[in-house]
């Protein structure tokens, strides 16, 4: 589970220049890095959901109250086709044995709520 402190970490490094706040660039590019697939209509959407008094910036607050609105499996499948492209070494879009193991290792440790991830 993403705890607000790691939220808070993804933000300041979504933040490229310090400002304090996303512009919608930032999160666009936050976004992809972290594994979310985002098409422009869809990042104007949630730009708009980050952004709650509409000033065309994201700050902290806002962000770690939109954030614990999104529903939790999409920050699973998010979290799995990061692991899937991290584990996908030559890029093929399959997987072998060798490249399946380190998957099932984060797999496991998102989908098992009972085991303590800290
Ligand atoms: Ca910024
Ligand atoms: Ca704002």
């Amino acid at each position: 589970m993403a705890t607000s402190h790691q939220y808070e970490q993804w933000f300041r490094s979504a933040d490229k220049d310090g400002s304090g706040y996303l512009t919608s660039k930032e999160l666009s590019k936050a976004l992809k890095a972290k594994g979310y697939k985002i098409g422009r209509k869809q990042l104007k959407e949630q730009f708009k959901q980050f952004d709650l008094d509409g000033d065309g910036k994201i700050t902290l607050q806002e962000y770690l109250i939109a954030m614990g609105q999104v529903p939790e499996v999409l920050h699973k499948e998010a979290t799995l086709r990061k692991a899937f492209e991290k584990a996908d070494r030559n890029g093929d879009g399959n997987l072998d044995i060798g490249e399946l193991n380190p998957i099932f290792v984060e797999m496991k440790k998102y989908l098992n709520p009972d085991e303590d991830l800290h």
